[in-house]
């Protein structure tokens, strides 16, 4: 594996800023990416370890839906070893998975981990005491989001968890302005220009759908999911947890 890279894909100006991709320039920088982007981040991560320590149990599927570089699989697989649970991890992205196997090829794990290059939206979930969608479900169109929320409750196994990060919108205006701006300073304190974070806003703009939390938790009520609640906030940035 190559050593991760700094993020400076928007660091000159492009002129018609492209929309955002996950491809092999994002694969080569996602690292210090998504951990300068995305506040709260590794502890996050961590706590995915810590829940499914608690959570994943013998013979069943541990699910990681928008894995990237495997990350989130990577927290939680060193909690999980002896059980003979499987962890599923699934990307759309060719690029994403690819550096995803040879990462988990070079870590030592005895978890099975299977990698699958598809839509989560087709991915058919069984048999799951655990699922983990860590700032994927905001990539899915919006028409698609009830019936896959709906499709990871049907395969989890009764007393299991969902667990869904996502950047959050927020109303009225004035607080969600409020929020992206404490966003745009936290990257600017992780060393992003203006003009970086104006262009990464412009190529991420209807590619990054994000919700409130309250429709979050309703479509997670109405989906049969109960006690949804957040877990951990930093600014427009949420983790909730859900049970079946
Ligand atoms: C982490 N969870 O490091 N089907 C499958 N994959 C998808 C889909 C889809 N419909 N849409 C987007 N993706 C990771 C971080 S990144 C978040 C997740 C971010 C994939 C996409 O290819 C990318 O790898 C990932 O979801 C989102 O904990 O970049 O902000």
């Amino acid at each position: 594996m190559s050593d991760p890279k700094h993020d400076n894909l928007f660091a000159n100006p492009l002129g018609d800023v492209p929309g955002f991709i996950f491809d092999q320039a994002v694969v080569d920088v996602f690292p210090d990416m998504i951990s300068r982007s995305v506040p709260g981040y590794q502890t996050i991560l961590s706590h995915c370890g810590e829940l499914a320590a608690r959570y994943v149990q013998s013979h069943t599927h541990c699910y990681d839906l928008g894995c990237s570089l495997g990350a989130s699989t990577l927290a939680m697989r060193p909690n999980i070893e002896g059980r003979d649970a499987t962890m599923i991890a699934v990307d759309n992205s060719a690029a994403m998975l690819s550096r995803c196997k040879t990462i988990l090829e070079t870590t030592s794990s005895q978890v099975e981990t299977q990698l699958i290059n598809a839509d989560i939206c087709d991915v058919y979930i069984s048999n799951a005491s655990l699922v983990v969608m860590n700032f994927t479900l905001q990539f899915v169109p919006l028409d698609k989001r009830l019936a896959l929320l709906e499709k990871i409750y049907q395969g989890l196994n009764p007393g299991s968890c969902l667990i869904i990060s996502e950047k959050l919108c927020f109303e009225p205006e004035s607080l969600n302005s409020l929020l992206n701006d404490l966003h745009h300073q936290f990257k600017r304190a992780q060393g992003y220009s203006d003009l970086e974070i104006s262009q990464k806003r412009d190529s991420i703009e209807n590619v990054l759908v994000p919700e409130s939390l309250d429709t979050h938790i309703q479509r997670l009520r109405a989906c049969g999911f109960h006690s949804a609640s957040p877990w951990f906030q930093c600014f427009n940035f949420c983790s909730l947890v859900a049970f079946k």
